[in-house]
């Protein structure tokens, strides 16, 4: 008996066109706030959900290894240009299933087993990825991290270059996920060239900043540059990577056949729909609304005397020290689910609790943002987290908090 290949997903399969429904629901009524997320368009979820799922395409436009290859062709031919346009890349390769893959395909190109990287701590903010002894970059190379300084809680550039210097590591990584400040790419390009080593920026959190301008680009200062294109780029949830054209060949072998076989072409079909969406010039001020909003919404934190790290952002995050107000991390982010607000705990720099229970919340506009809300609305959310915030275990305070969140949120309709 043939498949019913048209059926809809609510006869084919109730259970998970329900559990579909239930998260549409959640993220309509909810505030959704974590750093690394937010809404990709229906036109790039179109995309994502298209019949390009269906083909086989390893190799590279013009040279694969499958016949019919002429559609997915062209689009990742518009992927791979339109990325180079966006961010004034001289080669991309969009294939990376993941931010993840895109660093292991640089580590593949440029390591082997048992050389030295020097990677930003995860505990001050770092990523998995650079280094963790529990990711295969910690396993596989000889790590050394490099962190923010004490004092002003901002990276320590001096610190980096001395270790640089002692160290001569192969590969030095740089890029954050709980960073809230600007990163120096062009510092860290130069100690990188002073030790003779090659340097990779991972831009996943910032990457849609980076392309319309509201954070310096690395493109220029580094060797390599990898990002995931579902954050503030606001794409499918996939990666990539950049670097100079005479990069290219390495990048490509090591992204294919190194670390991947068969492309996901329906996920680079909507990589290039992300990337249109993001060359227009609506998307510059989306961004910088996203960081002024980053900004409202840390400056009424701080007035209710929740400690910042760093005093603040310059970016599309902000990393709240709950600890001071007695909090755990991990009660915090409880307490704001409870109230609709979904947040991750996070560690702070020198953090004195453990991982999974952390000092810090970590706060991102990039959701909100593509909801439409600005200053004042991330104002009343501030006044929101710190209302559920003054008594964590008050379920009756909380309920009462989500109520007022679902009303907030009606304003502002997601997928009609
Ligand atoms: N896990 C992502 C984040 O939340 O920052 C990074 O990969």
């Amino acid at each position: 008996m043939p498949l019913a290949l048209n059926r809809s997903l609510l006869e084919a399969d109730p259970e998970i066109a329900q559990a579909i429904t239930d998260e549409t629901r959640r993220l309509s009524d909810g505030l959704e706030m974590i750093a690394s997320e937010n809404y990709a368009s229906r036109a790039v979820m179109e995309a994502a959900g298209s019949v390009m799922t269906n083909k086989y395409a390893e190799g590279y436009p013009g040279r694969r290894y499958y016949g019919g290859c002429e559609f997915v062709d062209v689009a990742e031919r518009l992927a791979i240009e339109r990325a180079k346009r966006l961010f004034g890349a001289e080669h991309v390769n969009v294939q990376p299933h993941s931010g993840a893959q895109a660093n292991l395909a640089v580590f593949l190109a440029t390591l082997r087993p048992g050389d030295t990287i020097l990677g930003m701590d995860l505990s001050h903010g770092g990523h998995l990825t650079h280094g963790h002894p529990l990711n295969v970059s910690g396993m596989y190379f000889n790590v050394v991290t490099y962190g923010v300084d004490r004092e002003t809680e901002r990276l320590d550039y001096d610190a980096l270059a001395q270790l640089a210097e002692k160290h001569r590591p192969k590969l030095i990584i740089c890029g954050a996920s709980a960073y809230p400040r600007q990163i120096d790419f062009a510092r860290i390009g130069e100690i990188g060239r002073s030790v003779r080593a090659r340097v990779l920026a991972d831009i996943a959190h910032i990457a849609g900043l980076v392309a319309a301008g509201e954070h310096p680009s690395p493109i220029g200062c580094v060797d390599f540059v990898t990002t995931t294109t579902h954050k503030t780029l606001r794409g499918p949830r996939g990666g990539l990577v950049m670097c100079r054209a005479e990069d290219a060949k390495i990048i490509d072998r090591a992204v294919f056949p190194g670390v991947q076989g068969g492309p996901l072409m329906h996920i680079i079909a909507a990589k290039a729909v992300c990337f249109r969406e993001a060359l227009d010039a609506n998307f510059i001020e989306y961004q910088r609304q996203v960081r002024k909003n980053a900004v409202a919404l840390g400056e009424t934190l701080s007035e209710a005397g929740f400690r910042l790290v760093t005093g603040g952002t310059d970016n599309h995050l902000i990393l709240v020290d709950v600890f001071t107000k007695g909090i755990t991390g991990k009660a915090a982010e409880q307490a704001l689910e409870r109230a609709g607000i979904t947040v991750n705990k996070n560690t702070i720099p020198f953090d004195a609790n453990p991982p999974l229970i952390g000092s810090g919340i970590r706060l991102g506009t990039p959701a909100l943002t593509t909801r439409g809300m600005r200053e004042d609305d991330l104002r009343y959310v501030g006044k929101l987290i710190v209302e559920a915030l003054s008594d964590v275990d008050n379920a009756g305070r909380q309920e009462f908090i989500r109520r007022k969140v679902r009303e907030m949120t009606q304003d502002f309709p997601l997928y009609a």
